[in-house]
């Protein structure tokens, strides 16, 4: 709709600048002002973003190196221009924050600049910022000249009207909970049944495996507030579910990945709202410039390096992983003792196919007991001594093996151990 709008404002810009020549610049502005109401007139669709997590300045310490680190910062706050500028491109009316834009209190001076700048760089675009547990504490609350179009909440309940049709408001209504108030107060949120009804909150909603530090909202709670749609943030994977006959809750996870406990796609929602029938459709949009992915090899078998290098390459390009990925290589299966797989030279082979990639090595040494029955070694009395023990269990006796076994092969080096 908002193709609509703009030959519409064209058209009256036009007769604006035709009519400027007869007006003084007062009237010039009331007019103005007049044509950008009319613009809202006609058009019938709402697009609204839904983001949470971006975790800017977060200090990214594990597992990279200071150049990758430095990268990845960078691209976190790069991921939230690139939003910035799909909002503006695909003319979205207004972007909400449901907390955690910022990983610190302390943010520095570059991101915060480029948080402010890009809002008030998007005049018609709205922004709603609502703080999570790791900016509950920042500096924006103390800025002075925020930008107009930035709406912020607080720990009391705040309702917004984000726009008004003809037909009702749609509004957006939010409370900060924090850890020194984490009280959901549901008794101070009240919505109209009429209108169209976002609330903002960032914290677990019960029903989910919660951590004893979280924040909770209890999911009961919101049934029957008139509630269309709930943007949460706090959980990093994107989620979707019921509230209740009306309303839907989802979580649009974080816009980019950190850690390999944030796999696959990441990005934002996006949701479309029909004025006219208070109907609304919410789509994800993959939006990371990486993600992380999981890639589990079965090396059972192998006895090489290249053994390994070989499965690995073939359940990479299984998975059809983009180069631009980080990659967390998991071995898995049961390998020979006297294998020599060496994780360094795996890692090394791969790590200039993608941004980054760490290998686990959870496979387990492959043993038949039997085959030590006769054998007169160290390594032959050390096996049949575990295998007869009576106290130890099964997978504590594999255990204790697979680690003697090893240190007798391989960190003892070539020395003979065999008795005479
Ligand atoms: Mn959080």
């Amino acid at each position: 709709m908002r193709e609509i709008k703009f030959s519409l404002v064209s058209l009256f810009f036009c007769i604006l600048v035709y009519l400027a020549h007869f007006t003084c610049a007062s009237k010039f502005i009331t007019i103005f002002m007049f044509f950008k109401k009319l613009k809202d007139i006609g058009r019938n669709t709402l697009k609204i973003i839904h983001c949470a997590d971006l975790h800017l300045d977060s200090s990214l310490t594990a597992n990279f190196n200071a150049g990758q680190t430095k990268e990845r910062k960078l691209e976190l706050i790069n991921s939230f221009e690139r939003l910035l500028r799909y909002a503006d491109e695909n003319l979205v009316d207004a972007v909400i924050i449901a907390g955690d834009l910022f990983d610190k209190p302390i943010v520095s001076k570059t991101t915060k600049n480029i948080v402010l700048d890009g809002i008030t760089r998007l005049k018609d675009i709205d922004f709603y910022y609502l703080k999570g547990n790791h900016d509950e504490f920042n500096s924006l609350d103390q800025l002075r000249n925020l930008p107009e179009n930035l709406h912020l909440f607080n720990n009391e309940w705040q309702t917004y009207t984000a726009f008004s049709s003809d037909y009702y408001d749609i509004t957006i209504s939010g409370k900060e909970l924090t850890s020194r108030d984490s009280n959901l107060d549901l008794e101070g949120l009240e919505l109209e049944a009429s209108d169209f009804n976002i609330v903002c909150l960032h914290g677990q909603l019960t029903g989910y495996e919660s951590k004893k530090d979280d924040i909770n909202i209890p999911l009961n709670g919101l049934v029957g507030k008139n509630i269309d749609y709930l943007a949460l943030g706090h959980i990093h994977k994107e989620s979707v579910g019921e509230i209740d006959s009306r309303g839907i809750y989802a979580y649009s996870g974080a816009l980019e990945g950190r850690g390999f406990d944030e796999l696959g796609e990441k990005g934002f929602i996006l949701l479309n709202i029909d004025e006219e029938n208070h109907s609304f459709t919410h789509e994800f949009i993959p939006f990371a410039k990486r993600t992380l992915e999981e890639v589990w090899v079965d090396i059972t078998d192998a006895y090489t390096s290249l053994d390994v290098i070989e499965l690995a390459t073939e359940a990479i390009n299984e998975a059809n992983i983009p180069k631009t990925s980080l990659i967390k290589l998991v071995l898995v299966g049961e390998v020979l003792v006297e294998a020599d797989i060496n994780e360094n030279v795996i890692k090394r082979h791969f790590e200039n196919d993608f941004f980054y990639i760490k290998i686990v090595n959870d496979s387990r040494f492959k043993l038949n007991i039997s085959d030590y029955a006769h054998e007169e070694s160290l390594k032959g009395e050390f096996v049949r001594l575990i295998a007869t023990d009576k106290e130890l269990s099964n997978k504590d006796k594999m255990q204790i093996i697979n680690i003697g076994i090893k240190a007798l092969t391989n960190d003892l080096g070539k020395q003979d151990y065999e008795i005479n």
